[in-house]
């Protein structure tokens, strides 16, 4: 079987973690090419794993060398980028954000509508983290009844001075956007967006934590933390209450130790920790679909919903109240 090239047009942080992965396998997919508006960062990538240096994500999309394409720059960049991917008719990875406007991520959904294919897989990685997906096999087996209230959080120890309130939302609160979509099979309908005083431990202007309340369709309520200083280290917690029981998302491999009266238990510092499996997983099931020809996993519709959404949460936080999301039926294309 002829080897899937692949090319990546962003090599900060997340680029380089995903190329390392697929580097890492020996497999029919090679990543094969780079691109980097800071070209160092892309040599140094290049170097690395021996890839071809493209002086532009347009050039590297439109190569002939090049069969598949990963995104992995910042989120303004990503719209353009994947809507010249479908128009090459070649399947693309695209980081979270899908775009940093619904109607940019709409544009996407339409451009596949029209190609009559699906191209886009968006890197909502926690799908593929198998604690979720254990919970998710309870909440399926209906043992728990039906689900009545979820509570969730999302703790970052620290941020970036530059990092704002609206990223609590864009950048935190979107994977909860989406896990609970993806958990539930419901649509969020309504949002609001509380602000607690702020922490001491954030930044200048900003409000961490963050308290969200979705409404799903079917009447779930789901409360969200989500906390860009939370000090302490890294965690992402989920509560489910159901009828008959309340199912909890299982944490970190346990390993406690007790000395001095006293019981500790491990905490991962960032978001790489307590999701490597996921993040594997992830661009492994993508490598997968570039097999099979077909792409799989979170799509550009699951994007679209999650701008909806995330919009939505920025206009409760910046005006206040409850905002309904106005919910688009899932086309047919995007019916898995
Ligand atoms: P980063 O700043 O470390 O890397 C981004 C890279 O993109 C930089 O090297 C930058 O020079 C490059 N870049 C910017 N504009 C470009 C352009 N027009 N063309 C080519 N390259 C360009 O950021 P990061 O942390 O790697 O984040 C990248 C993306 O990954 C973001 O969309 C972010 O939201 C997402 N991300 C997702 C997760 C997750 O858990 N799914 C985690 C971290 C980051
Ligand atoms: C980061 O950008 C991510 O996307 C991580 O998955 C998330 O857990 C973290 O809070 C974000 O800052």
């Amino acid at each position: 079987m002829k080897c899937i090239r692949i090319g990546f047009i962003g090599t900060g942080f997340q680029g380089r973690d995903l190329i390392r992965r697929l580097a890492e396998k020996e497999s029919y997919v090679k990543v094969t090419a780079v691109s980097d508006i800071n070209r160092e960062s892309a040599q140094e990538t290049a170097d690395l794993y021996g890839l071809k240096v493209y002086a532009t994500g347009q050039e590297l999309i439109a190569s002939q060398e090049v069969d598949a394409v990963a995104v992995t720059s910042w989120g303004e960049t990503h719209e353009e980028y994947v809507l010249q991917a479908i128009a090459h008719n070649k399947p693309v990875f695209c980081e979270k954000p899908l775009a940093t406007t619904r109607e940019g991520c709409m544009k996407i959904v339409k451009a596949e509508l029209d190609a009559g294919k699906k191209y886009v897989q968006v890197g909502f990685m926690r799908r593929f983290d198998r604690r979720y997906q254990d919970l998710k096999k309870v909440l399926d087996s209906k043992e728990a009844g039906n689900i009545l209230l979820m509570h969730c959080a999302h703790r970052n120890k620290e941020v970036g001075a530059t990092y704002t309130s609206d990223m609590v939302v864009t950048d935190m609160m979107v994977h909860e956007i989406d896990i609970v979509r993806w958990l539930t099979g419901k649509e969020i309908m309504a949002v609001q967006i509380l602000k607690p005083k702020s922490s001491i431990h954030a930044n200048q202007n900003t409000n961490f934590p963050l308290y969200g309340i979705f409404e799903l369709e079917d009447g779930t309520i789901v409360d969200v933390e989500a906390n860009a200083a939370a000090y302490f280290g890294y965690e992402v917690t989920c509560e489910v209450v159901g009828e008959n029981a309340v199912v909890s998302l299982p944490q970190m491999n346990p390993v406690t130790v007790k000395a001095k009266n006293k019981k500790e238990e491990f905490l991962p510092s960032l978001w790489t920790e307590r999701f490597d499996q996921a993040y594997e997983d992830e661009i492994l099931a993508w490598a997968e679909s570039l097999k099979k020809g077909k792409a799989d996993g979170p799509d550009s519709f699951d994007g679209y919903m999650a701008a909806v959404c995330t919009d939505a949460c920025l206009q409760s936080l910046h005006e206040g109240g409850r905002i309904l999301t106005d919910k688009m039926e899932r086309p047919n294309l995007f019916i898995k």
